[in-house]
């Protein structure tokens, strides 16, 4: 906390390195992102006239190499530009701008190490931190099936890795036993069941990147962080307009987006719900997730794609609970807390929808199969 606020006095200093419309009048932390350090940046003219900017502190032990990152980022929203143009969009609002430093980069390192970035502001939208309707996430559904069809021709090996096996499940289940082994804070013993819990799943942990490597599914190119507060919805229209958060677009399977969607959006509670009386799968927000998906791919899906759908649910949601999970135990260094046990408590929400998917299994496959051939 006391470290955002020291950054929080220097941003005017760092905005002004960045093209921006006028000098930086006003600004403040803004979201609620895990990862990277947000503010919400007002800039105005000698004439008065204002712009919006949203300035990021990109989180540089989390992501190696930022100017990696920033170059798939470039890449990848001129490629959307493009597209969005020729089907007549407004490429200003449907995905995220760019504003390039003084001297034309795309990032700014200042005498700390520190690796800073800006886009312009979506004006006119709302993010939305929870379902507020089967509609808004159904909308979602299409625009994150339509995100990775518009990249379907992406060519993906021009793409860093900027997290490596950032979705390889068995890779986090072994980073998980370490860190329950290494009990590092001594902590363990406030997490026994979870940790059985999560230990009893192992097996499941290689069905899809099993799959992958047969040759079984096919790997694309993924947004990799598909939760809710990554995209956002017109104002008016509440149409879902802009994704964003594009740190991880990566080569992935079809599942880590379909997947991390639902552990987030298809939950009755929030992700750090203490009450896990309150947390289910709801199996009609995955419905609609399916149906809105399915549309947004256009066709694109395989079968057996299609088919393994529930179990990208079911694995995106257990590999987050054990990042929680061995977050907690390390010592709470990946993910921004904002109160003790703060990570342990999602870890708990993320087991409480495991289990509850596999109570539901059944109608998660049959809400699937009734979907499968409609688009
Ligand atoms: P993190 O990686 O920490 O999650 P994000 O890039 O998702 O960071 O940004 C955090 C939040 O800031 C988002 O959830 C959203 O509310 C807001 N945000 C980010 N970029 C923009 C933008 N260009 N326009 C409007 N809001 C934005
Ligand atoms: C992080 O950056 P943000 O807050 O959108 C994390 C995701 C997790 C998510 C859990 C780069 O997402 O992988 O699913 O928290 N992003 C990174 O809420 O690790
Ligand atoms: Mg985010």
């Amino acid at each position: 906390m006391g470290e955002t606020n020291l950054i929080n006095d220097r941003i005017d200093e760092v905005a002004a390195r960045f093209r921006t419309q006028g000098a930086a009048v006003e600004h403040a932390p803004y979201g609620n992102g895990h990862i990277n350090d947000t503010f919400l940046v007002v800039c105005e003219t000698q004439e008065g006239k204002r712009r919006r900017y949203i300035l990021q502190r990109m989180n540089h032990s989390i992501f190696k190499m930022p100017q990696r990152l920033m170059e798939n980022v470039v890449n990848v929203t001129e490629y959307l530009r493009e597209i969005i143009a020729k089907r007549g969009g407004n490429p200003d609002r449907e995905t995220l701008n760019v504003v390039r430093t003084g001297d034309g980069s795309n990032y700014y390192l200042d005498g700390e190490g520190n690796y800073w970035r800006m886009f312009l502001f979506v004006e006119q939208t709302v993010c939305l931190e929870k379902v507020e309707s089967a509609k808004d996430f159904y909308d979602s559904a299409v625009a994150f099936g339509g995100f990775q069809k518009m990249l379907s021709d992406y060519p993906a090996k021009t793409l860093h890795e900027t997290i490596p096996n950032f979705h390889n499940t068995p890779s986090r289940f072994s980073d998980f036993r370490r860190a329950v082994q290494e009990d590092r804070m001594g902590r363990a013993a406030q997490a026994k069941e979870e940790i059985a819990f999560a230990l009893a799943r192992e097996a499941d942990t290689r069905v899809l990147t099993d799959m992958l490597k047969a040759g079984e599914l096919p790997l694309r190119v993924t947004h990799n962080d598909t939760k809710l507060n990554n995209i956002l919805f017109d104002a008016d229209t509440k149409k879902a307009i802009c994704i964003i958060d594009l740190d991880t677009v990566m080569p992935g399977l079809s599942h880590y987006d379909f997947g991390d969607s639902i552990r987030f959006g298809a939950s009755t509670g929030a992700e750090d719900e203490k009450d896990l009386d309150k947390i289910e799968m709801d199996l009609s927000l995955f419905e609609a997730f399916t149906k809105g998906y399915l549309e947004g791919c256009g066709g694109s899906l395989t079968e057996k794609e299609i088919e393994m759908l529930p179990m990208g649910a079911k694995l995106m949601t257990y590999e987050c609970g054990i990042r929680f999970l061995a977050d907690f135990l390390e010592g709470d260094t990946y993910f921004k807390i904002h109160r003790d046990g703060h990570n342990l408590d999602r870890a708990r929400t993320q087991f409480k929808l495991v289990k509850d998917m596999e109570d539901k299994w059944a109608d998660m496959a049959a809400i699937v199969e009734k979907y499968k051939n409609m688009y």
